[in-house]
């Protein structure tokens, strides 16, 4: 620690040179409200508060909360999403003098409770919930253990202990007087030990820290800064974040998550011209970027920083978002390094720039302390206007990393450019910077060799392409025990711990790699294991333009590519085509089976989504897309009834060898084998420079009219009795219609395609089994961030041969009460299953009832959406989904053991789903109906209609009519089969 005379020294300086002004940060509130009074200051949804009147709130709430009794030098803990609670409960705070504790929304019950005995403060603010967690329970407990806690106030409804905030409503008082040189608030430092650090910053330094970086970033009253990343840490709050455009008497607008789809819309409806990412977030709003168009074209400059920013992430910001980019080296500690806005795009996109302040002292050193040559690479210590120089409470920690002369020693790794910016190199504190979150390997090496079945642990960053770095702990565990990933994370959610300290990746080894002194050697593990990632085969990756219609373009290719097995899918815009397989995971009997050539290794299937997420785990491949199908018999056994498996497995997914994906525009080929990837380039453009040959239309003429009609019409009679018994509520029965001949699944593609307006398309072909289909639905889609949504569509209406006889039947759909009652049912059930997997505040109907168009009949349709719980991955949604309710019935156990006994023989592919799943935890199912098969020389078309107490058995029948009618007038049947085929009998399948 620095003497007490340097410091003062160092305050006086600046102090005298302007850097420190003498008002507190509540002063500061009070000016900007002087003197912006009017003007919007913040928006949070549909709310929006002036500077008056957010100032006004504060002083009322801080009345309040002077009434409870907390004053000048409490600790409060604040845990708030984004948001005027959070804005209102901070300069409160700071107008009675209390100091903040600025937790993290993410931070659970083991930080909130360091926390809590490291700092003892007197109150707790919090969140009822926040994406689906509620903070109530944590919070109620840390009152009773915590002495020094006195008082919960939450925001939203408190359970018993605790205080509406909104309650909080007090006269307005005179401010606490406080030194502007005194502690303010209290920020979390990524930190490096087992314990968490507090971090002191005072009014005059944050202010500067605050004014200085809007200043710099170019922010003035027209300013409109989008608050995007947790508003608790230091980059959304101060640099400039909320604190400096407010002192600029501009707008901010609060996003309660980062992710691209309410980030764009915020920033098309507010104008935002500013906004703040961690890279890892950069990458997501670029590829956002490809399917949303929304106005960004307010925006001016984006700010990226507290994580390494590859440089051609950073290269492709501009062209993609249209801003301009700003790198940001910063730290809670203090320094803040930025490149400037009129910088060359090469310092932009390689440097993380140079300090805020002339008033910085920024120093390189190697290992003995001393000043490394020009250009070397050192340790970056700094001491200056808005660098704290020791942490709250941690006298022992302070003397390892404040020296004599007051510089704070960052562990970071850094040299200077030539030019005279900073780039950063990597660093030696012992951390892993995991997405931008900073998570000190030391707290998670203690929480693992807590473990009953560790003996020792060292944790370690591994780089990764979507992280950054990853979390990857190595363990030597005890005796012959053996430990498997998913049992540590949930090992780890058990302890209350956030989802991003939970490790990423497992290493068991027996011995640890020494150096040559005797110590573990970290480096060596990083090699390792860094390796063991880097073994697993990457994706040889091109682009290339193309000029056909996507849709075309991939018939194309699959023509050209069958007899090949291979599946074309399309969804969002996108048709992904995957072709060969390079593994392959099949469910056989109870076991899921990983085959990699003639390597095979098992799990048991009980748990099927846990089953799948070991064996996708062990593939050996990067950045994997995986192509698949699951049988609607696949259900029995998830709804636990007796199964007897078919010609084919349940369940398949191939990792492709040729993985191509096509859109407007572009193309993108990716292969495993550099010789594969030149062939499938070269015939892409070969095909995509051809003129296709003209749609026609279908020929195959299926008998939809009386196959099976009076068949039909007794199954559906009997299942109305079943449902009269209260058997089950309501059942799907489905129709086959036989295809003289054999499925051109290219040409039929083609035709249905076009006549088509499906939800997803595919065609699949897989040894002597092979389908076309255009599926009106999805069964589930969750995307890589956790975010799961499903689309039941029930109630059917033909579409009619004219735009008013659509509106009628369209008309006759909403006022039918079998159809009204059919689609609720559905939804509700989908509801449920969705409950079980997902939290619980994050759930709900999007859209209810809306008209689909499918092919040539309306669907009554709604869409559920939820966010995945902890622990769950898309695979739950998936098994609590499957099989979609429109295919099945309700109850579906009961509907499932109905079908068997009335259809007689096992569905397969009709009514299961066509799929794609990714490394990153996509998952995107079609429901496979509108669909034609062929299984060796049998071709089919299939339909089915739902059957209520209501139904009516011709009704019924005419609903298979209709469906049927969009696909069966579209059917090819191959020639030379059609010429032999024509002569033989009707074949049934
Ligand atoms: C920011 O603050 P913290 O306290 O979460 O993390 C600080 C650490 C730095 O010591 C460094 O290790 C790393 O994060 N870091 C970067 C970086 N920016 C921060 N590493 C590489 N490149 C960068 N651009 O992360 C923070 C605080 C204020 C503004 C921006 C970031």
């Amino acid at each position: 620690m620095p003497t007490l005379h340097w410091r003062d020294t160092q305050a006086r300086k600046f102090v005298q040179q302007g850097y420190w002004e003498p008002r507190s940060l509540n002063e500061h509130l009070q000016e900007w409200s002087h003197r912006f009074g009017p003007r919007i200051a913040l928006v949070e949804g549909e709310q929006q508060l002036s500077y008056f009147d957010f100032e006004q709130q504060v002083c009322c709430l801080a009345g309040g909360l002077a009434d409870l009794g907390i004053q000048c030098g409490d600790r409060v803990l604040l845990q708030l999403p984004n948001g005027i609670a959070f804005a209102s409960s901070f300069f409160a705070l700071l107008r009675l003098g209390a100091w903040p504790i600025l937790a993290m929304p993410a931070h659970r019950e083991r930080e909130i409770q360091a926390l809590c005995e490291l700092a003892e403060p007197t109150a707790y603010i919090v969140a009822e919930r926040f994406l689906g967690y509620d903070y109530r329970p944590m919070a109620e407990r840390q009152l009773g253990r915590q002495a020094s806690l006195r008082h919960l106030i939450i925001a939203g409804k408190p359970s018993n202990a605790g205080v509406p905030l909104s309650a909080l409503n007090g006269e307005i008082r005179r401010p606490a007087v406080v030194d502007p040189l005194d502690t303010a608030l209290l920020l979390l430092s990524g930190g490096t030990t087992g314990t968490p650090k507090l971090i002191p910053r005072s009014h005059a330094d944050y202010a500067y820290n605050a004014k200085a970086s809007a200043r710099l970033c170019g922010f003035a009253g027209d300013s409109v800064y989008l608050a995007a990343l947790p508003i608790a840490h230091n980059f959304p709050l101060a640099c400039p974040g909320l604190i400096g455009t407010l002192s600029m008497g501009g707008k901010v607008v609060f996003a309660l998550t980062p992710g691209a789809d309410e980030a764009f819309g915020l920033i098309a409806r507010e104008g935002v011209t500013h906004t703040a990412l961690v890279p890892s977030l950069v990458k997501l709003w670029l590829q956002a970027r490809e399917w949303d168009k929304s106005d960004l074209s307010s925006l001016r400059l984006l700010q990226v920083g507290g994580a390494r920013l590859p440089a051609e992430l950073a290269a492709q910001v501009t062209p993609i978002l249209g801003c301009a980019l700003q790198q940001v080296f910063g730290m809670a500690e203090g320094l803040l390094c930025y490149t400037r806005l009129d910088d060359p795009q090469q310092v932009v996109l390689n440097t993380q720039g140079r300090p805020l302040s002339e008033a910085d002292e920024v120093r390189l050193i190697s290992a003995d302390g001393q000043p490394v040559g020009d250009g070397q690479t050192g340790e970056l210590i700094v001491r200056g206007p808005y660098t704290i120089h020791g942490y709250y409470r941690a006298e022992a920690h302070n003397q390892q990393v404040f020296d004599a002369e007051g510089f704070y020693h960052s562990g970071d790794l850094a040299r200077w450019s030539p030019d005279g910016n900073l780039v950063v190199e990597g660093r030696l504190k012992e951390q892993i910077n995991r997405a931008g979150e900073k998570i000190a390997a030391a707290e998670i090496e203690q929480l693992l060799r807590e473990h009953p079945q560790i003996q020792d642990a060292a944790v370690i960053a591994l780089a990764d392409k979507r992280l950054g770095e990853r979390l990857c702990a190595c363990v030597i565990v005890r005796g012959d025990q053996t430990l498997e990933l998913t049992d540590l994370r949930q090992h780890f959610q058990a302890l209350g711990l956030p989802r991003h300290k939970w490790p990423d990746q497992l290493e068991t080894l027996h011995s640890w790699p020494l150096t040559s002194i005797g110590k573990l050697d970290k480096r060596q593990l990083q090699q390792r294991f860094q390796d063991e990632a880097a073994s697993r085969a990457a994706y040889l990756e091109c682009c290339v333009p193309i000029r056909e219609k996507p849709q075309e373009l991939a018939a194309a290719l699959v023509k050209h590519y069958l007899p090949d097995d291979l599946t074309l899918y399309e969804h969002n815009g996108e048709w992904a085509l995957g072709i060969g397989s390079a593994a392959c995971i099949r469910l056989l009997g109870n076991q899921l089976q990983l085959s990699i050539a003639e390597q095979r290794r098992q799990w048991p299937a009980e748990d099927l989504p846990e089953a799948l997420g070991k064996a996708l785990g062990e593939l050996p491949f990067q950045d994997w897309r995986a192509y698949g199908t699951a049988c609607f018999e696949l259900a029995r056994r998830l709804h636990g009834l007796p199964v007897q498996d078919g010609s084919r497995p349940p369940l398949r997914l191939d990792i492709p060898a040729v993985d191509i994906r096509l859109r407007d525009g572009t193309a993108l080929i990716r292969a495993l084998q550099p010789e594969a990837l030149a062939s499938a380039k070269a015939r892409l453009q070969e095909l995509d420079a051809k003129p296709l040959a003209p749609i026609r239309t279908g020929h195959a003429q299926p008998n939809v009219a009386t196959h099976d009609a009076a068949l039909y019409r007794g199954q559906v009679a009997s299942a109305v009795a079943e449902i009269r018994q209260g058997r089950y509520q309501k059942l799907i029965l489905s129709r086959k219609v036989p295809l003289k001949g054999n499925l051109d699944l290219v040409a039929s593609y083609r035709a249905g395609r076009q006549a088509n307006t499906p939800a997803r398309s595919f065609i699949h072909h897989q040894g002597d089994f092979a389908c076309v289909g255009f599926s009106p639905e999805t069964v589930v889609e969750v995307s890589a961030q956790g975010l799961v949504g499903t689309q039941p569509l029930a109630g059917t209406r033909a579409l009619g041969d004219s735009v008013e006889k659509e509106a009628q039947l369209r008309d006759e759909l909403y006022s039918d009460p079998k159809e009204i009652a059919e689609h609720a049912v559905s939804v509700k059930l989908a509801f449920e299953e969705l409950q079980a997997i997902c939290e619980p505040q994050q759930l709900g109907v999007s859209e209810f009832m809306a008209v689909s168009r499918r092919g040539s009949v309306q669907h009554l349709s709604s869409r559920l959406r939820g966010q995945l719980r902890d622990g769950c991955n898309a695979w739950h949604a998936f098994a609590a989904l499957f099989p979609a309710v429109t295919a099945s019935g309700i109850p579906k156990r009961e509907a499932l053991q109905a079908i068997a006994a009335h259809e007689g023989a096992p569905r397969d592919l009709y009514s299961g789903c066509v799929m794609i799943c990714d490394s990153h935890g996509m998952l995107d199912a079609a429901l496979v109906l509108r669909t034609a098969f062929q299984h060796r020389d049998q071709a089919w078309v299939q339909a089915g209609a739902g059957i209520v107490s209501l139904s009516l058995p011709e009704r019924e029948l005419e609903e298979t009519r209709e469906k049927l009618a969009s696909i069966a007038p579209y059917v090819h049947l191959a020639e030379p089969q059609l010429a032999t085929v024509r002569q033989t009998a009707e074949v049934q399948p």
